[in-house]
């Protein structure tokens, strides 16, 4: 189960495809509306959790199908993340994914074009534990909406998911599971849901993007800045 902008690396062995024939990846139905009975359904002709054709493709037959290509033996390993690194361990960060007065939010806040606030500011070289919580939304006219969670400038590592028990039983609606390994740069929070996650600001000082990668979401107000001071 991805999110909007989250990313994997796939390996696709076409070999197995005869010629001519047209295998697709499909984006599947799944709950999307997530109770909103079709309130927010955006400006496009294809209701949230419709299933869709994202890329199509046309496998050719004859001897350029015979390459032998093989993915390696072994994927690059990574070691388990070390939470302890941060800063910050044994206080981690709270990010509340907000909507109040039909807008939504960062704790409460929405999008200052030059701002960070001093909560939101970091420092170069250091790890710090973010909590995103998705449970602040869930009280209000029962929506409850999965986001999309981006940080500009870094790559991080998700050291912990966990659902509240008023949606575990709605975890079937992420039944495939999540991509959580590896280093991450978009991490989907479902309805109910804290994911901790350890993040590394190693490279760049500067004003940097957080925020839900749903356009509505953005766009209404679930982006925010973090600064990374040296
Ligand atoms: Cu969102």
């Amino acid at each position: 189960m991805l999110a909007p902008a989250e990313r994997i690396d796939l390996w696709v062995d076409f070999a197995r495809w005869p010629g001519g024939s047209e295998p697709s990846l499909q984006s599947l139905a799944f709950d999307g509306a997530m109770n909103m009975g079709g309130m927010m359904m955006g400006r496009g002709s294809l209701p949230d959790g419709a299933p869709f054709q994202v890329l199509a493709l046309r496998v050719e037959g004859g001897s350029q199908g015979s390459h032998e290509a093989a993915p390696p033996a072994r994927l690059s390993g990574m070691a388990p993340s070390d939470p302890g690194v941060a800063v910050n361990f044994d206080r981690p960060k709270i990010f509340e994914l907000t909507m109040g007065m039909m807008a939504w939010g960062i704790n409460g806040q929405s999008f200052e074009m030059l701002e960070a606030s001093p909560y939101e500011t970091v420092k170069l070289g250091t790890h710090e534990l973010w909590e995103f919580r998705n449970d602040a939304t869930s009280g209000m006219m029962g929506m409850a909406m999965p986001h999309s969670m981006h940080v500009h400038g870094v790559q991080f590592r998700v050291v912990e998911r966990s659902v509240s028990g008023r949606f575990a039983r709605d975890d079937e609606r992420a039944k495939a599971g999540f991509v959580d390994e590896g280093w991450k740069d978009t991490v989907l929070v479902m309805p109910g849901e804290r994911v901790r996650i350890l993040v590394r600001f190693a490279d760049y000082p500067g004003l940097f993007l957080y925020h839900c990668h749903m356009l509505e979401h953005e766009d209404g107000g679930m982006m925010r800045n973090y600064r990374v001071r040296t």
